[in-house]
């Protein structure tokens, strides 16, 4: 049997149930740019009563530092005009800085203005907001969500702001991402009820100890990973860059899985899960599944991970056929 990334990336779909994540996020981005501003502020201090980010630490705020100061200097009229900026993601110095910024370094440079919001030193909303009857129902939707699903909203929502660099020459590289210390160590006992899949388990053990470069070498040279809501990343180099930018740091904790092999060999195997960011802590689960397709000599040819519409979606594991 021959694969493309193409025919992998449609492995159990049958299986899956559509999230509402892009939905939520297509109505976001219909809104005025002020009423983005204001809903991210009323929907981050609204989850703040149940959960907070961690601190990201000095290290990691040393790319966004110089940005942060030139802003807390500014007039209010002013320090809304840059927010403005990065929200309608314009052409302009601090908006292209901030695009060049990992995504780790974004949700840091927001964090720390948010504290800087609550102590009211940078303001939140521009002086007379009137908020549209369009955020109420965007923020409605959003509270309606889980925990793992609204901070994936919020971090999509930060990602996407600033001037789209990948269309810019790339002169200025992306600025290295700081790494994000453990502060307990990652499970390690990997027991997945139903898979007996030794590049599985190993992928899971190589990326719970942040060991990028073993888990690398357990995909074919021109396999891929794809990101919830992205296109996949091709080729041992990207994935590995990928990893070391974004999946420092994870808990990764599959739990049951579906394996089905194919008369070439290759094996289809979903695994579905929870996962914990560094940013949140064992505070909030991500329900996700891992969709693998696995080549006869045991090599990952494509992996693609989804964020689960609700808990229910756990033990959705019907074979395909
Ligand atoms: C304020 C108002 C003005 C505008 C803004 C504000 C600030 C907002 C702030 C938001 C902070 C949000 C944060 C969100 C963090 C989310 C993290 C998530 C992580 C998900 C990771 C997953 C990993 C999956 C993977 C697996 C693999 O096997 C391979 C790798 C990988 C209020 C000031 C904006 C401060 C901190 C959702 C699912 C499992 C694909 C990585």
């Amino acid at each position: 049997m021959t694969y493309t990334i193409e025919s992998a990336q449609n492995i159990f779909s049958s299986t899956q149930v559509p999230s509402q994540i892009p939905a939520i996020i297509a109505l976001f981005d219909q809104l005025s740019v002020d009423d983005r501003l204001a809903l991210l502020w009323y929907a981050y201090t609204e989850m703040g009563k149940t959960i907070t980010p961690a601190a990201p630490g000095a290290a990691r705020l040393q790319f966004a530092e110089r940005m942060l100061k030139d802003i807390q200097q500014k007039s209010n009229e002013d320090q809304m005009q840059v927010m403005r900026e990065l929200a309608r993601r314009a052409d302009t110095p601090m908006s292209r800085t901030y695009g060049f910024f990992s995504v780790n370094t974004k949700l840091a440079f927001w964090y720390e203005l948010g504290e800087l919001m609550k102590q009211g030193l940078v303001t939140p909303v521009p002086t007379g907001y009137q908020m549209s009857p369009g955020v109420q129902i965007v923020l409605d939707a959003i509270k309606k969500l889980d925990a793992g699903q609204q901070i994936t909203v919020l971090r999509n929502t930060v990602v996407d702001m600033g001037f789209d660099t990948t269309v810019a020459s790339s002169s200025e590289p992306r600025a290295a991402e700081p790494m994000f210390e453990r502060d307990a160590p990652a499970p390690t006992k990997i027991e997945i009820a139903g898979i007996n899949e030794p590049a599985v388990s190993s992928y899971v053990t190589a990326m719970n100890a942040d060991d990028f470069k073993s888990a690398v070498e357990l995909f074919t040279t021109d396999g891929a990973l794809q990101p919830p809501f992205q296109k996949p990343i091709v080729g041992r180099e990207a994935i590995a860059k990928y990893m070391r930018e974004e999946a420092q740091g994870l808990n990764m904790m599959p739990q049951q899985g579906i394996s089905e092999k194919a008369p070439d060999g290759s094996k289809q195997v979903k695994v579905t899960g929870v996962v914990q960011t560094p940013w949140f802590g064992v505070n909030v689960g991500m329900n996700i599944s891992w969709r693998f397709l696995i080549n006869p000599e045991d090599k990952i040819f494509f992996v693609a991970i989804d964020m689960l519409a609700s808990p229910q979606e756990l033990l959705n594991l019907r074979p395909t056929k």
